[in-house]
């Protein structure tokens, strides 16, 4: 209790956690998307998506995995070579990382769009506006003039120039039935998901399970570092890059993991 605070809105949140505190990264990525809530940002079902990221996260150990950081150089590669890239953000992406999704943006020369699951024109709003406060220079969302196929409206509701034309979509954590619509549309997706099994991270082209707290600031130093690499070197990362392998590799962390956390238990 020593920690607790009551925010503006009565919702308790843990606001001078020391950084000793043993859980203090995972705290403070909570108390991150409980102020995405308070301010406008996050919708409520981002409060469930997060407890069900920590559950995931626990499991892997709370680092990221040699699995997650060949996902994020191969993404960092599909980033660089792509054509139109685009970079998706929904209200846990603007809670936890939204100035690394401005900078990504900026590094890769793409802009970003708010393209969210539960959509309301202010949420979409307030996403777009705290981007731009962020330095963003374009964003995508507020005036979508295309649907994606075989999505119902509202959740199909993308824009020309941004995702419904793009060759490369970063979008984390997101719904698998949009995931799987993105690639029909031969796009090539990469998403952050900690769930190695769910449909999203299943169907899309290069999956980093890994926390997006985590995958967003690698995600720049790498784009930063491959930069200057010529494209064929560019290339033959994403030649030999293989999805269901990552997935594999990335159950097996949670498996060995678990067991490590027992052995030391039993001595
Ligand atoms: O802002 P909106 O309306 O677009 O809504 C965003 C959420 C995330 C609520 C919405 O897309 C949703 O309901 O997503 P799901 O279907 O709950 O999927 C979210 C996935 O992201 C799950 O597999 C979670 O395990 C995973 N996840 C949650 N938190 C994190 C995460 N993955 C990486 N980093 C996290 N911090």
């Amino acid at each position: 209790m020593l920690y607790l605070r009551r925010s503006a809105s009565g919702v308790q949140g843990l606001s001078d956690v020391p950084p000793s505190h043993p859980r203090y990264a995972s705290l403070l990525t909570r108390e991150k998307v409980v102020e995405g809530v308070e301010l406008g940002i996050t919708g409520l079902n981002g409060l469930i998506a997060q407890g069900r990221g920590e559950a995931l996260d626990y499991l892997l150990g709370e680092k990221t995995t040699p699995p997650a950081m060949e996902a994020e150089r191969a993404a960092a590669a599909m980033l660089l070579l792509a054509e139109r890239p685009i970079l998706s953000v929904n209200g846990n992406a603007a809670a936890l990382v939204p100035a690394e999704m401005v900078a990504l943006a900026r590094k890769v020369g793409a802009p970003l769009e708010v393209n969210i699951f539960y959509r309301t024109e202010e949420r979409v709003k307030r996403i777009a506006d705290l981007l731009r406060s962020l330095g963003a220079e374009r964003v995508y969302g507020e005036e979508p003039d295309a649907l994606i196929p075989g999505l119902d409206h509202a959740r199909a509701k993308a824009a020309r120039g941004g995702i419904f034309d793009a060759d490369v979509v970063f979008v984390p954590l997101e719904d698998g039935d949009r995931c799987e619509a993105l690639v029909r549309m031969n796009k090539r997706v990469i998403t952050v998901d900690l769930n190695p099994l769910s449909r999203t991270a299943r169907t899309a082209t290069v999956t980093i399970v890994d926390n997006v707290v985590r995958a967003l600031p690698n995600l720049v130093s790498l784009v930063e570092e491959m930069a200057g690499q010529d494209e064929a070197e560019l290339q033959s990362i994403l030649e030999r890059y293989d999805n269901i392998s990552v997935l594999r590799r990335s159950v097996e962390e949670m498996i060995s993991h678990l067991s490590d956390q027992f052995s030391a238990l039993e001595g």
